[in-house]
């Protein structure tokens, strides 16, 4: 073998041998702007690992009784492969017989590790199908808000979060780039699967050079790269689709509006035209009226409105817009915006969500689908919306209206989480924390010692990437990487994919599980299963071993090709979407059929719940912008030297304004308390003028740290925002996460007393 090889979400790297059996990555060549989390994430292969298997000391003493409120406190128990297999089976057949698969909840979501093969959610989802099925979710944490309106409105056909239109058609013919949410290359460093190279700062730098100008409306001024000129226009969080609103009318009082589009490729425009003008309510949603809600003036929504209207537009919708209350409605309201302009479907122009959120948004798809693990069927039904996991594990039998239905809630009794961390990405994990003590049972597969982990009854340890062989791609990225083992398996962790085996073994279908396959033989059949897909496609691949002994293969791909949306505008008869009138719905029946205050059948701006506009924000002032982590990947590697090294004191960053940090005494490195009625936590304050006044800023994913405070209420003393955010849906449509809805307080805070510890292996007491 020559050179050896790893992938990670966060890029393609060489493996080069290092000090102390450690190992230094190097990007790999051709990629010109290299993430520094790959590197850091190295340097933690051994530190805070789970070595072996470990089971809670209360669950150890009496399994089938065992009381779920010892979870994160008790210590563990190391016991033996065999022990720890037989326990979990144990569990699981108990859980099964008793009350049926329903019972088992193997939603399990998070973004594990790069890697075809080895993907543990895949994973478990194949062991639990063998085993009868499970309690699933449904969507997802980034972008359930949009997973569900999007298909009432432009149909599932066009894939419209994943199929933007082209970034290099952006570049040579877009003139206007009106980015809602804002475009941070931060984001752009990583993808679902891997990135084979960072594209997105050269197809902005490509932009620049062809004159494009952007608007970066958002409350962070560094949402747009600072050489690209952006003019920041600095808008109330979760206040976008009034905003939108106040450039639709606009259009429609100064004649801009393209009729001719709106006949050809949409209907139900003449519905919700009484809504704007403000024939139906009296409230016309006028730039004057949008000015009273977003705070930017009137006279620059009525400009915005005519550049828009004079030039070739894109209108940019970040993902983080459609995390918030009502999430639904600025995505629905942005392609009403772009149809009236009628841009859709021209080059460079119309409508495009999530650029820069993830690398491989703007770039064509692979013509062919990679190979996958085969999953099964699970005949348990229905899934659970990925965010209602603690009102699930709180209401058993109680019910929740999503996108039309009626579901009931099962009864959980155990937990099998691989690959994810609800304990940093889920809303108010105080309240997590208590419907965590309900199941019986909680497993969880880790490498490392992170939140839940913590907060298991059974830990099987689990190698990381650089432990095991495997092969990374994914459908946005042009690569095709080998992924070698560059390191043994730390203390006795195995593969999800070898526990998965052993627990089926155990359970009576080891075979059917791993089909007679070891790890090679399956990255080696996926490779082949790809091959063939490839080769009926025209796209011809190197046999596996070529592939495994070389670097990464460049698949061909398509820049200039035409999206579905850009079809589908140049003949609608012949290229119709798979909405029901098989048009762009401005207005839907389906929804108006769901007759439910709260999902109105067109665009409609309502108040969220909590907002700087509203009541709550006489006691909490401040809107939190939870946003993502520039130096990790959500909780990943939070103990990495990259992410270490941008907290202060210790705490993770809490940006605000010299104006509000000035009125509240608190100066540049001073730590603070960020608090509401759901929680507090205590982080290093930042003070920038990039941030608006009225907002602060406090990345996701600080592995959180618990402790109770003076007045014996829980303080997360680390800087983690979800002590802050709510648990609740942005509306019974979607019931996506909404953690971008949130008001707090800050005030400076004498930590001298504050032992922080977010980094420690559990207690673990002799067996
Ligand atoms: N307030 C707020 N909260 C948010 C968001 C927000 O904007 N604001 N964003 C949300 C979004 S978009 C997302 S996607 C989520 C992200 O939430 P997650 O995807 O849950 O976050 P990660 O930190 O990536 O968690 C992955 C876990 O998998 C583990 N892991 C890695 N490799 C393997 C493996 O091979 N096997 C196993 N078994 N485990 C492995 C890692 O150690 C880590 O603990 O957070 C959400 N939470
Ligand atoms: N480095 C790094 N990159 C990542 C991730 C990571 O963890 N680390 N996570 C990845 C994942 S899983 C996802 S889903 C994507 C998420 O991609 P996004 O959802 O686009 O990312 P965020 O950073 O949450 O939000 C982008 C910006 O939106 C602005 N914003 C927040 N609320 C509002 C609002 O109401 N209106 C407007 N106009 N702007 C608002 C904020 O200023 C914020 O900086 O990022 C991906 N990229
Ligand atoms: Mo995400």
């Amino acid at each position: 073998m020559g050179i050896l090889r790893t992938a990670g979400h966060w890029g393609a790297y060489r493996v080069h041998p290092a000090e102390n059996g450690k190992v230094r990555l190097e990007a790999d060549e051709g990629d010109r702007d290299p993430s520094p989390i790959g590197p850091s994430m190295a340097a933690v292969q051994d530190t805070l690992r789970v070595g072996y298997p470990m089971v809670r000391a209360g669950y150890l003493r009496a399994p089938e009784e065992s009381d779920g409120t010892g979870r994160g406190y008790e210590p563990f128990v190391r016991v033996s492969w065999e022990y720890a297999i037989e326990l979990a089976s144990d569990a699981l057949l108990r859980a099964k017989k008793e009350s049926g698969n329903q019972s088992i909840y193997a939603g399990s979501y998070g973004w594990a590790s790069a890697g075809r093969f080895h993907h543990a959610l895949s994973q478990l989802h194949r062991f639990m199908n063998g085993f009868g099925g499970y309690t699933a979710s449904t969507n997802t944490y980034s972008t359930a808000a949009a997973e569900v309106i999007l298909p009432h409105v432009i149909g599932n056909r066009v894939n419209a979060l994943h199929q933007s239109p082209r970034w290099v058609q952006v570049a040579e013919s877009c003139e206007l780039f009106v980015a809602f949410g804002g475009l941070a290359l931060k984001n752009s460093q990583i993808n679902e699967s891997h990135v084979g190279r960072h594209g997105v700062r050269g197809h902005l730098d490509a932009c620049r050079d062809s004159g494009v100008s952007f608007v970066n409306v958002s409350p962070q001024r560094d949402d747009v790269a600072a050489d690209l000129d952006a003019q920041w226009m600095a808008t109330r969080p979760n206040t976008d689709t009034a905003l939108m609103l106040g450039l639709a009318y606009h259009l429609w009082e100064h004649g801009k509006v393209d009729y001719a589009f709106l006949e050809r490729c949409t209907v139900g425009f003449d519905r919700f035209r009484p809504y704007l003008t403000g024939e139906c309510d009296g409230i016309p949603k006028s730039p004057a009226w949008a000015s009273s809600i977003t705070g930017i003036p009137a006279a620059n929504i009525a400009l915005l409105a005519e550049r828009m209207a004079t030039h070739r537009t894109m209108i940019s919708v970040a993902w983080s817009l459609q995390r918030a209350d009502r999430g639904e409605q600025p995505y629905w309201m942005g392609i009403v915006l772009a149809a009236m302009l009628g841009q859709i479907g021209r080059r460079g122009a119309g409508i495009g969500f999530g650029y820069a959120g993830m690398n491989g948004i703007g770039e064509p798809l692979t013509p062919f689908k990679w190979g996958s693990l085969p999953q099964g069927h699970n005949p348990v039904s229905p899934p659970i919306p990925v965010a209602r996991v603690a009102d699930m594990l709180l209401n058993p039998g109680g019910q929740c209206s999503y996108n039309g239905l009626e579901l009931t809630y099962p009864d959980i009794r155990l937990i099998y989480w691989a690959g994810g961390n609800p304990f940093h990405h889920h809303q108010d994990l105080n309240r997590l924390e208590k419907a965590w003590s309900r199941p019986e049972t909680i497993i969880v597969n880790e490498p490392w010692w992170t939140p839940v982990a913590r907060r298991a009854d059974i830990v099987f340890p689990v190698t990381t990437a650089l432990e095991r062989n495997d092969i990374s791609c994914g459908s946005q990225d042009r690569f095709i990487s080998p992924m070698h083992q560059a390191l043994e398996p730390y203390g006795a962790s195995r593969s999800d994919f070898e526990i998965f085996s052993n627990l089926a073994e155990s359970l009576g279908f080891g075979e059917s599980f791993s089909e007679g396959r070891d790890e090679l033989e399956w990255v080696k059949h996926l490779y082949e299963t790809s091959r063939v897909r490839a080769d009926a496609c025209g796209v011809s691949l190197p046999d596996f071993d070529t592939f495994w002994d070389g670097g990464q293969l460049d698949i061909p791909m398509d820049d200039a090709g035409v999206t579905p949306l850009e079809e589908f505008a140049r003949a609608p008869e012949a290229h119709p979407l798979d909405t029901p009138t098989g048009k762009i719905e401005i207005y839907s029946q389906t929804i108006a059929r769901m007759t439910h205050p709260a999902i109105p059948p067109h665009p409609t701006w309502a108040e969220p719940y909590e907002w700087l506009g509203g009541s709550e924000a006489k006691e909490y002032p401040l809107h939190l912008v939870s946003n993502q982590p520039a130096r990790r990947l959500h909780s990943q590697g939070d103990h990495g030297p990259f992410s270490v090294g941008g907290k202060i004191h210790g705490h993770e960053p809490a940006r605000l304004n010299p104006a509000d940090a000035g009125s509240r005494g608190i100066a540049d490195g001073d730590i603070v308390r960020l608090y509401n009625a759901r929680g507090a936590c205590l982080c290093g304050a930042k003070l920038t003028e990039d941030v608006m006044p009225g907002v602060v800023q406090l990345s996701t994913g600080a592995w959180p740290d618990m402790t109770t405070s003076d007045d014996g209420q829980w303080l997360e003393i680390h800087g983690n925002p979800n002590v802050l955010t709510r648990d609740q849906g942005c509306s019974p449509l979607s019931q996506g996460p909404s953690p971008l809805t949130t008001l707090v307080e800050v005030e400076r805070f004498d930590a001298t007393k504050i032992s922080l510890k977010p980094f420690e292996s559990p207690l673990i007491a002799t067996g």
